[in-house]
């Protein structure tokens, strides 16, 4: 399989933890979202929303959205699993993904500062300080939505809220998030990159890290 990734992308990032911790092998094909590769003719034809990731399996299909991928993932790998298989679990499970994948990440992708700052006049502090308030309103109401007690968010495994929150908290520290509120997401972030799954997976262990 070819993962088609940019190092600093979260959504990207979501995909390789996924593909670590199902233990399938796959190599990157760096897109540089900042020199625009995303909206290259020939990556367009890819994924026509102009964005990374797309994992191309071994017979050519190509699958896009993050979501979509590692839902595909588990269903051909799984285990482990990244949604219990209780209806109620499994709820409060994706409900705290799509915390980050639905309420955070679109309102703080590049594309989105990209735009504000052209059309509508924002500079780059308008932009962080953007980005700043939709992380911290997000992070707490996914903090809200935990348990107490297991090491994950919701269980002894990460699931597919973990692998969600992780990417999310690295975009987080790079814009300079105050996470002294949130030390229970910080508790979880530091035992998931204390596996190794993680750890490979990091923006700063790829090959384009710059
Ligand atoms: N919903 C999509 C979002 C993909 C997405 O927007 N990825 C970002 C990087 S994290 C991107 O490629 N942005 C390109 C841009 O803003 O121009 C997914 O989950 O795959």
């Amino acid at each position: 399989m070819k993962l088609y990734s940019y190092w600093r992308s979260t959504t990207s990032y979501r995909v390789r933890i996924a593909l670590n911790l199902k233990g399938l092998s796959y190599d990157t094909v760096p897109v540089n979202l900042v020199a625009g590769q995303q909206r290259a003719a020939d990556y367009v034809a890819l994924n026509p929303i102009e964005a990374v990731p797309v994992l191309v399996l071994a017979d050519g299909t190509a699958l896009t959205q993050s979501l979509a991928i590692l839902d595909y993932l588990d269903a051909v790998a799984p285990q482990p699993p990244l949604l219990p298989a209780d209806p109620l679990a499994r709820a409060k499970v994706l409900a705290a993904a799509h915390v980050v994948a639905m309420d955070i990440h679109p309102v703080n992708n590049l594309k989105l500062g990209a735009r504000l700052k052209s059309e509508h006049g924002l500079t780059q502090d308008d932009w962080v300080a953007w980005m700043k308030h939709w992380m911290q309103k997000g992070l707490a109401a996914y903090q809200a939505l935990l348990p107490e007690g297991p090491v994950f968010s919701f269980g002894a495994a990460p699931d597919l809220a973990d692998i969600c929150l992780v990417a999310q908290l690295y975009n987080a520290h790079r814009w300079g998030v105050d996470l002294a509120p949130f030390p229970r997401l910080t508790k979880i972030e530091r035992a998931a990159l204390a596996l190794p799954e993680f750890d490979a997976a990091r923006p700063e262990n790829q090959p384009d890290a710059e």
